[in-house]
């Protein structure tokens, strides 16, 4: 009965009831299917008759089926759209996001002022050999200058570590030179780096050290450093007034500037150390130590490159370096009470900071 078919399919409740219906008339084994596969049998009269008749039910079969499903899925679209209608007048969740920590923000601060005077950004490892970190930068074990850093040596249990070596400049193994410590300062990375390039060039070095500290409001046993080393054919310390002048005035604006006070350190000669005027607040902030490369270095250099094969490089060279305290610098320029606070974690001190 084609008429109740058409009329069930009208009435279908659902795509899954109007596909049964479907299958059950067209399907293979539909019953429309099923009455055309026995036409063959029929005297060609009424064969013709039949199948022409078969023919515009199937039709209209198909037409039905094509309209319900189109007006199943229209219900259904606005079903969903009714449920998920946006009450654009809610108030929105509130993700937890991170943020950067307060060094991280000073640390890339530090590196973009450098960056724009046209220097690159190279970090070293914090494991470092007593070598890299102390003898080539002109501190030999008796140097009393050694007891300025007060440091943590690092012991490898051969056995259980033996895959752990240090690795000089060019992966060569250098954990024989001298014993193994967590770096007291980025300085090593200027000995790095000038074994593994030739002059001329300028870098920053960011990193993390660590020094055997009493903690107090001002020293923590790690905390971070920036380091710059410029080495070509006429550096002067004029040069070195000129950086460390820019970087005030990134840092405190065009009112910002920088003061040396001569001071001893065995990797430069003259050494300083420089502090920078905070307009704000009206007073100088020490921050860290400088000077021209110290001779001795350039030699200690060009005598590891000729060890590795490499020409010496370094002659006729000078150059200029400076380090400074991060943590000391956000202090200050913050007005932050103790340095214990930058890595106690406590979210109530970093979301003050939140970048
Ligand atoms: C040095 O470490 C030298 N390597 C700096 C240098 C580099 C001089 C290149 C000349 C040429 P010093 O020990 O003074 O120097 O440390 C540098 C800065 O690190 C200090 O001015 C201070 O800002 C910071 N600093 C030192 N000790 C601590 C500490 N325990 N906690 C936090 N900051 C510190």
């Amino acid at each position: 009965d084609i008429e109740a078919a058409l009329e069930e399919i009208g009435r279908a409740p659902n795509l899954e009831r109007l596909q049964g219906l479907k299958v059950h008339y067209l399907g293979k084994n539909g019953q429309v299917t099923q009455a055309m596969k026995t036409l063959g049998q029929l005297p060609p009269e009424e064969r013709r008759e039949k199948g022409r008749v078969l023919n515009e039910w199937k039709r209209a079969l198909e037409l039905a089926l094509e309209a319900r499903e189109a007006q199943l899925k229209e219900q259904a679209l606005q079903a969903q759209l009714e449920q998920e209608a946006l009450d654009v007048s809610l108030p929105g969740y509130a993700f937890p996001s991170g943020g950067l920590h307060i060094t991280s923000r000073i640390v890339l601060e530090l590196v973009n002022i450098f960056r724009r005077l046209g220097f690159s950004v190279v970090e070293g490892p914090e494991v470092e050999s007593e070598f890299f970190n102390f003898d080539a930068l002109n501190m030999p074990e008796w140097h009393p200058a050694r007891d300025m850093q007060d440091t943590f040596w690092v012991e490898f249990n051969r056995a259980a570590e033996e895959a752990f070596t240090i690795q000089g400049p060019f992966g060569e193994d250098v954990t024989g030179l001298g014993g193994a410590v967590l770096r007291t300062h980025t300085s090593g990375m200027q000995i790095r780096y000038m074994i593994q390039h030739t002059p001329p060039f300028r870098i920053v070095v960011p990193g993390r050290v660590f020094r055997y500290e009493q903690t107090d409001a001002s020293h923590e046993a790690m905390f971070h450093q920036l380091e710059g080393l410029v080495v070509g054919p006429n550096i002067t310390m004029a040069d070195l007034k000129g950086a460390i002048s820019e970087l005030a005035r990134g840092l405190f604006g065009k009112e910002g500037k920088a003061r040396f006070q001569p001071t001893f350190f065995p990797f430069v000669e003259p050494g300083v150390q420089f502090a920078m005027w905070w307009p704000e607040r009206q007073k100088w902030l020490e921050l860290g130590g400088a000077g021209m490369v110290h001779p001795y270095l350039f030699k200690a250099v060009d005598d590891y490159r000729e060890r590795q094969g490499l020409p010496r490089a370094y002659e006729g060279m000078t150059g200029w370096a400076f380090g400074m305290g991060v943590e000391r610098l956000a202090l200050l320029r913050y007005g932050i009470p103790d340095i214990r606070y930058f890595y106690q974690n406590r979210l109530s001190f970093l979301r003050q900071f939140r970048g």
